[in-house]
């Protein structure tokens, strides 16, 4: 019988920095940590032309396949391997391969609707929202689809304005009160050490580490 995983969900808006806290989250919690981009769940769009596609609302809950990301959540946390599929963000579009992920003891979801659907709110242990001011958050998206992701100056404002921003207020930011931690701008230090404790305390006392006593307010509950 395996041990189910800790899972955690990390949303804010775009760009606000969610990425670079589950990868440093990752880093420094020392243990095996799979990682959940929810932009890997963009349903597939291979019946659409590229112009259909680039003008499809990505920021609109109904845009991602909520089934198989509940799906494959749900099969990490039984300890069951899945088959991910990938994002083209270039192309907009599901790539054709996908990519076997092994499940591990941590578990990190992250995208901007990472904390909107009530049954994976209910698969997650911790919900962490990132709150970074909206001006900051459109420069590093500026630079970011830009540089990364192929765009033109133009195109990423316009999108900004017309989409990115209004569905941001209506379906991002209310998820907010959804969660148990808010982190002020990404790379906060001292809060991903926190959450790196947590993690770290939470599957000692699940008793994953061989050898350590239960914790005392398990120890209450008695068997289940
Ligand atoms: P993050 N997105 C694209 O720009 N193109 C796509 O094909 C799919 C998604 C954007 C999406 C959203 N919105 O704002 C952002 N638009 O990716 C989410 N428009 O990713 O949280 O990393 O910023
Ligand atoms: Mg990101």
């Amino acid at each position: 019988m395996s041990i189910p995983s800790f899972a955690i969900g990390i949303a804010g808006g775009t760009g606000a920095g969610k990425t670079t806290v589950a990868r440093t989250v990752a880093e420094t919690v020392g243990e095996a940590v799979t990682r959940i981009p929810i932009d890997n769940y963009y349903k597939d769009l291979s019946h659409l032309t590229y112009e259909e596609r680039a003008d499809v609302n990505y920021d609109h809950p109904s845009a991602f396949e909520w089934d198989l990301l509940r799906e494959q959540l749900d099969a990490l946390l039984m300890g069951q391997p899945v088959e991910m599929p990938q994002y083209d963000f270039e192309v907009h579009n599901r790539k054709d391969e996908r990519v076997t992920v092994e499940p591990t003891d941590v578990i990190v979801l992250e995208g901007i609707l990472s904390l909107y659907d009530e049954d994976i709110l209910e698969m997650l242990d911790l919900r962490v929202y990132v709150m970074t001011d909206a001006d900051v958050r459109i420069l590093r998206r500026i630079d970011r689809d830009v540089l990364e992701r192929g765009r033109d100056l133009e195109g990423v404002i316009e999108q900004y304005l017309e989409t990115v921003k209004p569905m941001h207020e209506q379906f991002v930011e209310p998820t907010k009160k959804n969660a148990d931690v808010i982190i002020p701008e990404g790379a906060n230090r001292m809060a991903v050490d926190l959450l790196t404790e947590k993690i770290q305390a939470e599957l000692v006392s699940d008793g994953r580490e061989p050898g350590d006593e239960p914790d005392s307010e398990l120890s209450f509950e008695g068997p289940t």
